[in-house]
């Protein structure tokens, strides 16, 4: 299965068959500071520098996420949508809990974005699916619903069935909705990741669908963040996980490492590339 997405001109193509598609995370206020300062200042010379890094680091897909409190998101994210494409090529990825501020952004967006997120619950799906169907865009849906967040990773998959029924009926395409099976934080719950390693196994062996997740969730709050981060990355690859919202300067190696184990990698050849192109 094949999701689309679009910049100006760019195409990335998330594929369940891989390669695994990055989704730069860094574009998010929380606990970074100097992201707040200087929105608040309707500055955009660090959110450029963030999508800069983040690309040359091997995002194919940012996400950006402009929330914080007492900000108005819904003019703030279309103005950082249309800063950061104004000057980048590469799909984006619209992260915000307030509809209005999606379609905000969806109506200055060109190309063909994701939708960061809807859930299963009823007023999500009812104020979102019929913007990504208008906006041609795709969506994000995570497991959770009216009923909260189980811990049961069968009732996760019905979650994401139910989103994904409602989203065909609303005219979206299957290829076009991506499940986040959600990814917790470890130090507050020891089987968080188990929980979701065994989500993703059974969204991609029954639904066939394209998997997000936010995986620096899991080590919230843990120190050496990047190991316990990469180690997840790993497995939840191999169970199915086709495109990470990650830090790509911290994230991106262990994705190729992973998938050069997986013998997705013939030669080596995306190995090789990134550590000749990050000058490691
Ligand atoms: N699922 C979906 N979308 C999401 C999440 C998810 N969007 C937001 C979040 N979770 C993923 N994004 C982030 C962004 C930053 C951090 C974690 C997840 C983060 N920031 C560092 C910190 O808190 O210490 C600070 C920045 C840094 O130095 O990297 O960890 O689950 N669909």
């Amino acid at each position: 299965m094949q999701t689309i997405l679009k910049g100006r001109k760019k195409e990335v193509v998330i594929d369940t068959n891989g390669p695994v598609v990055i989704i730069g995370e860094c574009i998010n206020p929380t606990r970074r500071k100097k992201l707040v300062t200087t929105l608040q200042e309707g500055n955009f010379q660090y959110v450029l520098e963030l999508a800069d890094i983040q690309i040359k680091a091997g995002a194919d897909v940012l996400d950006v996420n402009v929330g914080f409190p007492g900000v108005d998101d819904v003019k703030l994210l279309a103005e950082t949508v249309k800063v950061i494409q104004d000057r980048f090529d590469i799909p984006l990825c619209l992260d915000s809990p307030n509809p209005k501020a999606i379609e905000a952004a969806l109506k200055v967006a060109v190309g063909k974005c994701l939708i960061n997120s809807v859930n299963g619950e009823e007023k999500s799906m009812i104020a979102l699916l019929h913007i990504a169907k208008e906006y041609c865009a795709a969506i994000i849906g995570l497991a959770m619903d009216d009923d909260g967040i189980t811990h049961d990773p069968q009732q996760r998959l019905a979650v994401a069935e139910k989103i994904l029924a409602r989203a065909m009926k609303a005219g979206i395409r299957e290829e076009d909705v991506i499940i986040d099976p959600l990814a917790m934080a470890i130090s507050a719950d020891p089987g968080a990741c188990m929980i979701t390693l065994d989500t993703i196994k059974l969204i991609h062996q029954k639904l066939g669908l394209n998997i997000t997740l936010g995986s620096s969730n899991i080590s919230f709050g843990l120190p050496d963040r990047e190991v316990l981060n990469s180690a997840f990355m790993s497995l939840a690859i191999l169970n199915g996980l086709t495109c990470p919202i990650a830090n790509p300067e911290k994230i991106t190696a262990a994705v190729r490492a992973t998938e050069l184990i997986l013998g997705r990698d013939d030669y080596a050849v995306r190995f090789v590339e990134h550590f000749q192109g990050s000058g490691n």
